[in-house]
């Protein structure tokens, strides 16, 4: 059996990324499941994308939405999530592209393709989390993308536990039913990408080394 390794809120942050990518080495037995939250504040979204859809020449890939490819997907259409993504990084991500119209150009099958979370045995990996006491299959997505404290603070009732990003903290959050793996990539300089990973009994976390 392959490892199972979980990645979130990478926001832009390619060296971050690919310097752990290059730590976990992947092979074709694993499986990582990205989740969500690629671009935005960091410099180089263009450059995260490509790299996470090519690791899926090396083991098996699961690509999840995150709440700022929510916001990225209705800009257009909807003001308030217009508003959240120029106000929340998106400006990097355009930069990164070239022009807004070119995020759609180059990834748009991409980011219309992205899953709301991935379930196994296990684990469930989301972006954000639930909403406690909804079934999973009648969740709303923008909760499953931008859920906070109502998730995270309260124990859930799944038989899994739940691996999650979207809020940061300085290192994993680790409760009986829940990890959060958002260290803040993205939005601190000196913050590492953190990856979570289930090996055979195990569970541990690889983070990116001290590149500033
Ligand atoms: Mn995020």
């Amino acid at each position: 059996m392959g490892r199972l390794i979980g990645i979130t809120d990478i926001h832009g942050e390619y060296e971050k990324l690919s310097s752990l990518l290059e730590d976990i080495t992947p092979t074709k037995e694993d499986t990582i499941v990205f989740m969500g939250d690629y671009i935005d504040r960091g410099e180089k979204s263009k450059e995260v994308v490509d790299k996470v859809i090519s690791m899926s020449d090396f083991c098996n890939c699961i690509y999840l939405i995150g709440s700022h490819e929510y916001a990225l997907l209705h800009a257009n259409s909807d003001e308030y999530y217009k508003y959240l993504f120029w106000n929340y990084g998106g400006d990097a991500t355009a930069k990164s592209y070239g022009s807004f119209e070119n995020i759609f150009k180059i990834h748009g099958d991409f980011f219309n393709s992205l899953k709301p979370y991935y379930l196994t045995e296990k684990y469930l990996f989301i972006h954000a989390g639930i909403r406690i006491g909804i079934p999973l299959e009648a969740q709303d997505l923008v909760d499953m993308v931008y859920i906070r404290s109502e998730f995270y603070n309260h124990k859930h009732n799944l038989p899994q536990k739940i691996i999650f990003g979207h809020t940061e903290f300085d290192k994993p959050l680790i409760m009986e039913d829940k990890i959060c793996i958002d260290t803040g990539c993205g939005k601190f300089k000196n913050h590492p990408l953190t990856a979570f990973i289930s090996e055979n009994e195990k569970e541990y976390f690889m983070q990116s080394s001290d590149i500033i």
